[in-house]
């Protein structure tokens, strides 16, 4: 697909799907995406478009978002985890249904962008990390993970995990197994990195 694509008309349309706060959360993040593949040598156009795109569904109504997962044939596993796992695979396919988003990297990215996944690729991590850290956000920990991404991509996408897990353990709610495994999978990575090979 072409990436020299006119990103305006899809900043318009997706700020049409979510409310101004929202929407500056999204901006945040592509702040925070492209500064990331600046630095870590990614593709700087992908990275901005998968996270002017990442939070497209977040807004619809929960019952939209479980209609296109169910309508859609995305994984129903997702209906039995935390509603807030959902829009972004609901998400992923509506950019490319109605905004015409074939780039399948871009497209994973949107999809896993909030349970990470095995393997995750380096436009998985950008996106997944920014979201953690663009600059309207505050959470305990925001300011340990934004230091930690100053140097290492990886370690601070652990840290962002290890956060969400421990806050789903604190509140009691199910932990989406998807996201345990992108954790692990980043931990091998990192000792694979550490160890030379
Ligand atoms: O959409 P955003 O709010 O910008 O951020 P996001 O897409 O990363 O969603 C984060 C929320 O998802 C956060 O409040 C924790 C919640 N969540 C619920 N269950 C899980 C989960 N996040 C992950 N990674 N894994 C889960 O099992
Ligand atoms: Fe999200
Ligand atoms: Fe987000």
């Amino acid at each position: 697909m072409n990436l020299d694509l006119d990103l305006e008309p899809l900043r318009e349309a997706t700020r049409r799907q979510m409310p101004d706060r929202r929407w500056q959360h999204t901006l945040g993040v592509v702040t925070s995406a492209i500064e990331l593949a600046e630095k870590y040598g990614g593709d700087v156009k992908k990275a901005e478009l998968a996270a002017l795109l990442h939070d497209y569904a977040k807004a619809w109504p929960i019952d939209r978002q479980e209609r296109v997962i169910r309508e859609q044939n995305l994984p129903l596993e997702l209906l039995d985890y935390d509603k807030e796992l959902w829009h972004a695979h609901a998400g992923a396919w509506a950019v490319r249904a109605e905004l015409g988003i074939t780039d399948e990297e871009v497209l994973d990215a949107i999809r896993y962008h909030t349970s990470g996944r095995e393997r995750m690729t380096l436009l998985d991590c950008i996106v997944c990390l920014a979201d953690y850290i663009e600059p309207g956000r505050a959470y305990p920990g925001v300011d340990r993970i934004r230091s930690l991404a100053q140097h290492d991509l990886t370690e601070a996408l652990i840290a962002g995990f290890n956060s969400t897990i421990a806050y789903l353990l604190e509140t009691g709610k199910r932990v989406f197994p998807l996201t345990v495994i992108a954790r692990n999978s980043l931990i091998e990575e990192q000792n694979k990195h550490r160890s030379g090979g």
